[in-house]
């Protein structure tokens, strides 16, 4: 049945504003990354990816296309663009290597973004301006080996002194940890509190009492630098407590509404590629005399990761038009996120089924492909994580608790 009503909106322009053509800024922007990735990244990606090589030149050559600072306004060194080139840019480098696309949404998304949310106007002239050009890494140090899924169960302390914090405790799994000038380092200041007695600091690497040791031997993002960060009655002063005291969860929570859009964006860029790679074999590749491309059971592999390359872009989208307009996003981060990351394993899955033995091998990327998407359904909340937020935002009811 036509339902009148949406006519007459639509005449009044009564609909949410969905324009799907990218804006001419935007489109520049996606050529300009597709380019630099082609050229810089994707060359040298099987090698890094073989040698765990962390490519800090590659990183540095970021630095002077506005990559590094894209959404950070400019009076702080940023590109002062909008959230949507910023996943245009994710998804750009996230077909090319997930790898850099993780160190970039570090930096950007979880570290700049952060400071520039929660610092005081001295963090964010000290920091942003380093943090975007490049002379600087960031890291952001919420998981320790016992709250993972649990953030809120830190079992890093801070003690107040005289001159500031006594900071004990380990992290993990924390990308660009090694590596990072900067951490934004979560701890307990009052367990008695629980979540309310989180605070959140930026230590400064070289801070005495302060040492990293570096993760090797992960299934996928290899060329990503991952390390355990120790705290041993690390002392810092009282100018590097970022918000207030016990304000260290919700800047977590909002960081990472910011993280799980770089990754949702990311995941959008490695269906894509798993679509130009398969697109590309299935018309070269000849079995019973036809390229594969012409087999039904392939173009319906191909036709899936189309329609969830799209649907997964539309969500990332979305997540961006609402950050655009300064609104809360929890909860449509988490179902960008949630679909996109489970969306490229099933690519890349399908991707090495259509190269058959050789997608098995590291001469096609899409053995990298599935071994990159994979940790996107666990690193920044995990898929369950995402569930039980979309679970508790249509339903009221907390399940985890
Ligand atoms: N932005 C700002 N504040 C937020 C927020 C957000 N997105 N989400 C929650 N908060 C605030 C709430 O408003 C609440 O504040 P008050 O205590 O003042 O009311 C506080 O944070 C606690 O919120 P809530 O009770 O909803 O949090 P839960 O403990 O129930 O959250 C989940 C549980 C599972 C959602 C959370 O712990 C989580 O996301 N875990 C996964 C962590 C993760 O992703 N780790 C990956 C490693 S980090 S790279």
């Amino acid at each position: 049945m036509w339902i009148q009503g949406n006519w007459e909106k639509r005449q009044e322009g009564d609909f949410t504003n969905m324009d799907f053509e990218l804006t001419d800024e935007q489109k520049m922007v996606k050529e300009m990354v597709r380019k630099f990735a082609d050229e810089e990244i994707v060359p040298v990606a099987r090698e890094n990816d073989i040698k765990e090589h962390f490519p800090i030149e590659i990183i540095k050559k970021m630095a002077p296309l506005g990559l590094l600072g894209a959404p950070i306004p400019e009076k702080y060194g940023g590109g002062g663009l909008d959230f949507i080139s910023d996943a245009i840019i994710f998804e750009e480098i996230g077909r090319a290597d997930s790898s850099i696309r993780t160190t970039l949404s570090v930096q950007v998304s979880i570290t700049e973004l952060t400071i520039l949310r929660w610092g005081t106007e001295e963090q964010k002239e000290k920091y942003l301006p380093w943090l975007c050009n490049g002379d600087i890494l960031g890291c952001f140090a919420l998981t320790e080996p016992c709250a993972g899924s649990d953030a809120a169960n830190q079992s890093t302390t801070a003690i107040p002194t005289d001159k500031g914090w006594v900071i004990n405790g380990t992290k993990t799994w924390i990308s660009n940890g090694g590596i990072a000038d900067i951490a934004i380092v979560f701890a307990q200041t009052d367990k008695t509190k629980k979540h309310k007695g989180i605070a959140a600091f930026i230590v400064e690497r070289g801070t005495k009492g302060f040492t990293t040791r570096e993760i090797k031997g992960k299934l996928g993002l290899r060329a990503s630098n991952t390390a355990e960060l120790i705290f041993e009655d690390c002392e810092v002063s009282k100018d590097a407590l970022l918000g207030q005291v016990g304000d260290g969860f919700k800047i977590a929570m909002s960081a990472l509404d910011n993280g799980r859009y770089g990754v949702a964006s990311g995941c959008v860029g490695i269906i894509q590629g798993c679509i130009d790679t398969c697109a590309k074999y299935a018309k070269e590749r000849h079995q019973f005399g036809k390229p594969i491309g012409s087999f039904q059971l392939i173009q319906e592999k191909i036709a899936r990761m189309v329609v969830d390359c799209d649907a997964s872009r539309l969500l990332v989208y979305r997540a961006g038009d609402l950050k655009n307009k300064g609104v809360k996003n929890t909860l449509e981060t988490s179902i960008a996120k949630y679909f996109a990351s489970e969306a490229a394993v099933r690519a890349a899955t399908e991707a090495i089924q259509i190269f058959g033995a050789y997608g098995y091998s590291n001469e096609y990327p899409v053995e990298r492909y599935l071994r990159d998407a994979k940790v996107a359904t666990i690193y920044e909340g995990t898929s369950e994580i995402q569930k039980l937020i979309i679970g508790y935002h249509t339903l009221g009811i907390k399940a985890f608790i």
